[in-house]
């Protein structure tokens, strides 16, 4: 069997085709739809790629045509989708999104009994982590099927065997589980991780209320490297064991679609963390967090939970403060 293409970063979840109606009100009454696809860590591939980073994302699709659709995307943005495997008996999900006009979107799923639910610690091969230096992970992935939470629990424990590191965001979805299942299971994968990147809510439904200093300790306390809180309007703070560091948000014109902005900030964080020059961890948050910070708002600003990710050298432009040449 050929080598893998080296990667910075592996992922592995599921992905979907994202159904999005064109006009805003109730899903009941949408005539009219855009095609696209979303999943939280192939959203994060393509913020990566887009950033320059070598990604490798891993799935079971249908052997259908949105499992075509999917994989060619993906392909067509630079990721290495030679793992991801096809299968002919279980279909590749589909979900919904519908736009209120004002808060979140509610999205609806359409995933039960899909390729990616029936994901197994069988699955999960050496050779995933052949060539690569780090593995991301959500909170997703454990809640979709029967064997899911212990193909993830498999693959993390495996990627630090092979010397990756490894993220975790854990994207609480209470759609897809209880919030029992849910807590107790992303709790119990916290110490697999590096780096731990929760949003304040899920700290909150994780920990019970604490301020912002007690959850880095706590999370830290549970085995973590790195602990990013995402604080929403507010910004966000890092703690490793040497520092503490809050960056400021980034400025948002016009929210329009809040679906996808964890999943670029993510992507904008690790860009930054994984290409660290320096020792300094302070130095190191903070530039990791700005990074961050630009992603997820830029995230908000446009339809679509992946489409609108910047490139390298547009987020250069717009952390330096560069004018845009548009005409
Ligand atoms: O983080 C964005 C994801 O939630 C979206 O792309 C779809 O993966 C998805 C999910 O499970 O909600």
């Amino acid at each position: 069997m050929a080598g893998l293409k080296p990667a910075d970063v592996v992922t592995f979840g599921e992905s979907m085709v994202l159904l999005q109606p064109m006009s805003e009100g109730p899903l009941a009454y949408a005539p009219l739809f855009t095609r696209s696809i979303a999943g939280a860590e192939s959203n994060v591939a393509i913020g990566l790629s887009r950033l320059g980073l070598s990604v490798r994302w891993i799935s079971r699709l249908g052997a259908d045509p949105f499992g075509d659709l999917i994989a060619s995307t993906l392909a067509g943005e630079g990721i290495d989708v030679t793992l991801v495997e096809r299968d002919p008996a279980y279909p590749t999900a589909v979900y919904f999104k519908e736009f209120k006009g004002y808060g979140d979107p509610n999205v609806y799923y359409y995933r039960k009994g899909s390729a990616a639910s029936r994901l197994a610690p069988e699955h999960v091969k050496p050779r995933w982590f052949e060539n690569a230096r780090h593995l991301h992970v959500t909170g997703i992935t454990p809640a979709l099927g029967p064997e899911t939470a212990d193909a993830v629990r498999t693959a993390m424990t495996e990627a630090h065997k092979q010397g990756l590191t490894v993220s975790f965001d854990p994207n609480l979805r209470r759609k897809l589980w209880s919030e029992e299942e849910a807590r107790r299971t992303l709790l119990s994968l916290v110490p697999l991780c590096d780096i731990f990147l929760p949003g304040l809510e899920e700290a909150e439904f994780l920990a019970g209320e604490m301020t912002v200093e007690q959850y880095g300790a706590h999370f830290l306390g549970l085995g973590a490297k790195a602990v990013v809180l995402k604080l929403g309007e507010q910004g966000s703070v890092g703690f490793t064991p040497l520092a503490a560091v809050r960056a400021q948000p980034h400025k948002v014109s016009r929210v329009v679609d809040t679906v996808g902005a964890g999943d670029a900030f993510a992507a904008g964080f690790l860009s930054s963390w994984l290409n660290n020059e320096s020792d300094d961890d302070e130095r190191n948050l903070l530039a990791a967090l700005e990074r961050a910070n630009l992603l997820g708002a830029l995230a908000t600003q446009y339809r679509g939970d992946w489409e609108g990710l910047p490139k390298l050298a547009e987020v250069q432009r717009l952390q330096s403060g560069g004018r845009e040449t548009t005409r």
